[in-house]
């Protein structure tokens, strides 16, 4: 999204940017303008905060856990990229998360959470992640606050808008930022100028065990025209079994997005009817096409992920099953496409458009009944654009992105270029106030905001450049939220806090939700790993040809073995560690001197992982905790061996079974 400086670099908003760029820095003393001057915020040692706030961590790939209102980052969970800090990505059992179809991939750029609900109402179960460069989508486990979960998105290119939910968490969706060569058609070698004939946008629905397990699969794939797909909302309540996509680049350019695709005054907001699309599918009009993708999921009873390859999509052509998607014309190069809490409106969020319109879903339905028509664009209807507006806020802002509810008949959108949150009455579409931010806010957050049963409370900005607000950090500048309290008629800014890269989208959720469910140890009894060490008496060495396995233990202040000779040049040497403390926040870390491709170990009470180690040389090499855990904690160390490849040293180590 800082791309969008660059977007909004033509017309009228030229005008307007400038003068925010020459404007606006320096000319307010204190940001912070609420009356607690900061104080509102504070949470003082020994009380928690009222909610947990997940921020995407953008470019990082990882997740961003803060307090709130303290804004204390609490913890950072890795989804998408691998995280040196908890060996996330680097340690075996993790790896697998990480596959794709394209091999193993360390990084992704993460826009988007949303939190599992139930008759739409947070549920407190899973976070969901999108990936928006290699299309996948995560889930977390909010027991653990760990990945569980990963599934790839076949045919599509970029998985932005996405991971929303329905109602009961039943789907979650992912619909392709840019439009690509249909995978299905088998040849997607095709020349870049075919865009309007050979480029596909699809839908997918991918299918959640909601009742159970949360597991993800392919539900179905909608193959839409090629235009690029940005972001969506389901229905809720009267429009449960609808959802709502926006998009942009309904010229269908292929260069230049930046001037071609913004050439027409409305693009569209794609309301699809999910559920008339499962009766479609359900009497065989759907098509099962052959894929290639994969799906990675996290056994907590082993401590280890597996890959798999899945090969089956069902898709659906709407242009043969009419009536499961219209096109809503929306003002201009549309961005945000959220609902309300009582499902009624749809708000659109056109980066380039001069109001921000609000749709009513009866209205469309209406309209739907009467054929009210402006002709269509690939076999799908076009509706009439004031026969389903409820209202157009009028003179809202600059650059309208994102909106949230507070659950009291109010709406808050983002302005990115005129830098502000606006406050606003969905009924009768008027500005009722606004606040500036601390620049150029993308996303913004209430408390379950996006539910049929928002939180209220805060509204969080998240800004995508700091300029003079904090200290200079070089080249790069942090990004920032900002807390505002809603509680009264006017928003009251009372915290500005950095982020962990660039925070997009963030969802937050009332502390008690979570906090009595949060997993403090892993029971040894019910570890499956086959290579635990589940007491003491079991450490051992092994070899077996070339490999060489060493099943240590680790408890305050030592491990066993901490002495391993016999390894040669040649050999692969993988240490599976288990951690044997039951308590609560007492890790163990392991590391060992020149791990080539490895990081650290990081393991949690009762838990094992398996670092490989390739020696590269011959000598004593030392091995240590990392993470401080008793007064004795520096003496928590040990060394390995390594001789020769001809060497006639045996393999062993100091274990209590050879003595
Ligand atoms: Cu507006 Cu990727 Cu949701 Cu960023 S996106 S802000
Ligand atoms: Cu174990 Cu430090």
């Amino acid at each position: 999204m800082r791309r969008l400086t660059t977007i909004f670099v033509s017309g009228v908003v030229l005008t307007a940017l400038v003068f925010f760029m020459i404007g606006c820095p320096s000319t307010d003393k204190t940001a912070v303008t609420g009356s607690g001057q900061g104080n509102e915020a504070f949470v003082p040692p020994g009380k928690h905060d009222d909610f947990y706030a997940f921020m995407s961590g953008g470019f990082s790939g990882q997740i961003g856990v803060y307090g709130l209102p303290s804004g204390r980052l609490l913890r950072v969970i890795p989804v998408f990229s691998q995280d040196a800090e908890k060996g996330y990505g680097y340690y075996e059992e993790t790896k697998p998360l990480l596959n794709t179809s394209h091999g193993f991939i360390q990084w992704d750029d993460l826009h988007h959470l949303q939190l599992s609900v139930t008759n739409g109402e947070q549920d407190g179960r899973w976070l969901f992640a999108n990936a928006n460069n290699t299309p996948r989508i995560a889930r977390i486990d909010l027991r653990t606050f760990r990945t569980a979960e990963v599934i790839e998105i076949p045919n599509t290119g970029g998985n932005h808008a996405s991971p929303f939910i329905t109602e009961n968490t039943e789907y979650i969706v992912s619909a392709t930022r840019f439009s690509v060569p249909n995978e299905y058609s088998g040849n997607t070698d095709v020349p870049i100028e075919t865009y309007k004939e050979n480029f596909k946008g699809a839908l997918t629905f991918v299918k959640c065990d909601n009742k159970n397990s949360g597991e993800m699969s392919l539900g179905f794939q909608i193959l839409m025209p090629g235009f690029n797909y940005d972001l969506s909302r389901a229905g809720k309540d009267k429009s449960h079994g609808w959802f709502f996509f926006s998009c942009y680049n309904s010229e269908q350019a292929n260069t230049m997005l930046e001037i071609n695709a913004s050439q027409k005054d409305k693009d569209f907001i794609a309301a699809v009817n999910w559920k008339k699309a499962e009766e479609y599918i359900a009497q065989g009009k759907g098509k099962m096409m052959k894929a290639s993708y994969i799906h990675n999921t996290y056994d907590e009873s082993t401590h280890t992920a597996k890959s798999e390859t899945l090969t089956d999509v069902m898709t659906i052509d709407p242009a043969e099953c009419p009536g499961i998607v219209y096109y809503i014309p929306t003002p201009k190069s549309p961005h945000g496409c959220d609902v309300d809490p009582t499902g009624e409106y749809i708000v659109g969020g056109g980066k380039l458009a001069a109001i921000i319109p609000v749709y009513s879903f009866t209205k469309m339905l209406d309209a739907i009944n009467a054929k009210k028509f402006d002709g269509d664009f690939n076999g799908i209807p076009v509706l009439n654009y004031q026969a389903v507006l409820h209202g157009e806020v009028k003179k809202p802002g600059l650059g309208p992105l994102h909106t949230e509810f507070d659950g009291k008949g109010n709406a808050y959108t983002s302005f990115f270029v005129s830098s502000e949150i606006v406050k606003w009455d969905i009924k009768e579409c008027k500005v009722l106030d606004r606040a500036p931010t601390y620049y150029s806010v993308g996303h913004l957050l209430v408390p379950g905001g996006d539910t049929r049963k928002p939180h209220g409370k805060y509204v969080i900005g998240m800004n995508k450049i700091t300029k003079d607000r904090y200290l200079p950090t070089g080249p790069e500048l942090t990004q920032s939220a900002q807390l505002y309290d809603i509680s009264g008629d006017k928003m009251r800014m009372i915290l500005d806090f950095p982020t962990i890269g660039e925070p997009h989208y963030a969802q937050a959720c009332p502390a008690d939700l979570l906090k009595k469910n949060s997993l403090k140890s892993y029971k040894l009894t019910e570890n499956k790993h086959p290579y635990a060490t589940l007491g003491e008496k079991e450490a051992k060495v092994e070899r077996k040809g070339n490999d060489v396995h060493i099943y240590m233990s680790s408890i305050r202040s030592h491990f066993l073995p901490d002495n391993v000779e016999g390894v040669k040049l040649g050999d692969v040497v993988y240490f599976h560690v288990t951690n044997l403390e039951q308590d609560w926040d007492v890790p163990h870390g392991f590391a060992v001197k020149g791990g080539a491709d490895c990081s650290e170990l990081l393991l949690m009470p009762g838990e094992t992982q398996t670092m490989k180690w390739i020696p590269k040389a011959t000598g004593v090499y030392p091995f240590y905790c990392t993470d401080f855990c008793s007064a004795l904690h520096q003496e928590m160390q040990g060394y390995i061996r390594v001789s020769p490849a001809n060497s006639s040293v045996e393999l062993k180590a100091n274990t209590l079974a050879k003595k």
